[in-house]
């Protein structure tokens, strides 16, 4: 590739496709990533294609939401060019509960896949099994997973397609959604491994268990975990600290800039776990990190140098 077309091509936004029936969930999903979680009650049918760009670790992100009633995905099978050329990643969306409807979300994941080659292009599809309810899995946990399997079966027998990955969701278990979509997300950049680096680095000097950094959409930009435990504390609870956050903000009238200095620091069963935003020059975003710790103390200066080490790897 010349040089001025990788230029063009990196300026612009990745595309990523949100696809599958009606009344799967895709909207919903996208909600939640935003943390527009109030407008869950508003939801109505998507009308053909909306599309938002927003950013994550400084790149573009092209968000297209097909709206998945019928007429709809027949307009967009007719005009791939306009719909489908570009796609980076696709996520396809299926409703585990309505069984009655899994061959015809297995066959419009086909059609999809036919465009895909039309196109000559072969973009990771990501399939979220949604609704997959804690209150269901309570109850109903094999069904659940013999409909998931059986699905599954379909896909790798008669579909075949070579980069497919798939993931459990729903909306009422915010980490998987959030969980999904980081991974996704971080897929697209070289330097996650850099930041992982850092992040390791920063996490063993202040002696801590675990240390995430989140985004302002409660993206994860990287971890580092001591051992499952503190995998899976941080994990489940990383989304509620920056809504917790959000709330305190909203009530204070400290200034941007005493609030970003300060941090939350919560015990629980003998452990401490302190939430602090990170300040980056030059950067439009918010970003925070929660870290696990055995003890409340930690320098605050640690966490200007990790600042500015997370604003280096975004450089480059
Ligand atoms: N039980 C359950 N319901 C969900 C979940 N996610 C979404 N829903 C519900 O499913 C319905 C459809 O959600 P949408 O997000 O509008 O579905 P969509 O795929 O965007 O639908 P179209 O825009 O028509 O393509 C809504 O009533 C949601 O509340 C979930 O994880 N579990
Ligand atoms: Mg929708």
């Amino acid at each position: 590739m010349k040089l001025l077309e990788y230029l063009k091509e990196d300026s612009e936004a990745h595309k990523i496709l949100f696809t599958g029936l009606d009344a799967a969930g895709k909207t919903s999903t996208i909600l939640m990533i935003q943390r527009e979680l109030s407008k869950f009650a508003l939801l109505s049918p998507t009308r053909g294609a909306q599309r938002r760009i927003f950013s994550f670790l400084g790149k573009s992100i092209a968000e297209w939401d097909l709206g998945g009633q019928e007429n709809y995905r027949i307009a967009y099978l007719k005009n791939p060019n306009k719909y489908f050329e570009g796609t980076e990643i696709t996520i396809y969306v299926i409703d585990i509960l309505n069984k009655d409807r899994h061959e015809e979300a297995l066959s419009y994941l086909k059609d999809v896949i036919e465009q895909f080659e039309k196109l000559e292009i072969e973009p990771p599809i990501f399939v979220f099994f949604h609704k997959y309810d804690p209150a269901l899995i309570k109850t109903s946990k094999n069904e659940l997973d013999n409909s998931i399997d059986s699905i599954q079966k379909v896909i790798s027998k008669d579909i075949k397609y070579k980069k497919i990955h798939f993931y459990k969701t729903s909306i009422y278990d915010p980490p998987t959604i959030i969980q999904a979509m980081s991974e996704i997300l971080l897929s697209l950049y070289t330097k996650a491994e850099l930041l992982q680096k850092t992040i390791e680095e920063f996490a063993r000097k202040l002696e801590a268990k675990g240390a995430v950094i989140i985004d302002h959409n409660s993206l994860i930009v990287s971890t580092y975990f001591k051992n499952k435990e503190s995998e899976n504390i941080l994990m489940s609870t990383m989304p509620y600290f920056l809504a917790l956050n959000d709330s305190f903000h909203k009530f204070s009238n400290k200034s941007p800039e005493e609030l970003a200095n300060s941090h939350m620091l919560i015990q629980r069963f003998g452990d401490y776990f302190i939430f602090k935003e990170i300040l980056i020059k030059d950067n439009s975003h918010e970003y925070y990190i929660i870290l696990h710790k055995q003890t409340s103390e930690f320098n605050n200066s640690y966490f200007d140098t990790f600042g500015s080490l997370i604003q280096e790897v975004l450089k480059k």
